[in-house]
């Protein structure tokens, strides 16, 4: 099996299909992950344990995505020096604010770069995630460039009638 170079980590169940958004981009430039739940609340311990061991299992960054009293980024920041790209999910109460105001307000010394709220911010994660990797692989790098003016010329120059 690949060692996963990115990890995907969520509070819940019901974030995946935001968080399976930065799983896609991922699929699309061939960059391997690995997705779990990791609840700041709910499972602490885990949280730590994986926080404590990333870096030793080859982890090279981590998407964390979290709604609510979104703390799941920020503790894993506080508990790994990999970086840690923040998801705000997109809330029923407050629209996802809550959770962007959560994760982007980081004390000085451990830094989340948190992305837009909800399935933009996802999608843009695993780009940011894939921009870190292509540093080191030039492979990659051509991977991503392509991906990158393949999304340019799907833009129109004009807009359309329905
Ligand atoms: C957060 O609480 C999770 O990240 C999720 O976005 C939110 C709601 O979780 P569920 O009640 O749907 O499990 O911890």
């Amino acid at each position: 099996m690949t060692q996963p170079k990115v990890g995907i980590i969520m509070g819940s169940q019901s974030d995946w299909p935001t968080m399976k958004l930065a799983a896609e981009i991922l699929d699309e430039l061939g960059i391997a992950y690995e997705a779990k739940i990791v609840s700041a609340h709910r499972t602490p311990d885990r949280l730590w344990d994986y926080g404590k061991s990333a870096a030793a299992r080859g982890l090279q960054v981590i998407i964390a995505g979290a709604g609510g009293a979104a703390h799941l980024p920020g503790m894993m920041a506080s508990k790994t020096r990999i970086p840690v790209v923040g998801v705000p999910v997109q809330t029923r109460a407050l629209s996802g604010v809550d959770s962007l105001y959560s994760i982007v307000q980081m004390p000085k010394g451990f830094p989340v770069a948190t992305m837009a709220i909800g399935n933009a911010g996802a999608a843009n994660a695993g780009l940011m995630a894939a921009g870190i990797l292509a540093l080191q692989d030039p492979e990659l790098a051509e991977r991503l460039d392509a991906w990158r003016e393949t999304l340019s010329a799907s833009i129109p120059d004009e807009p359309q009638d329905d």
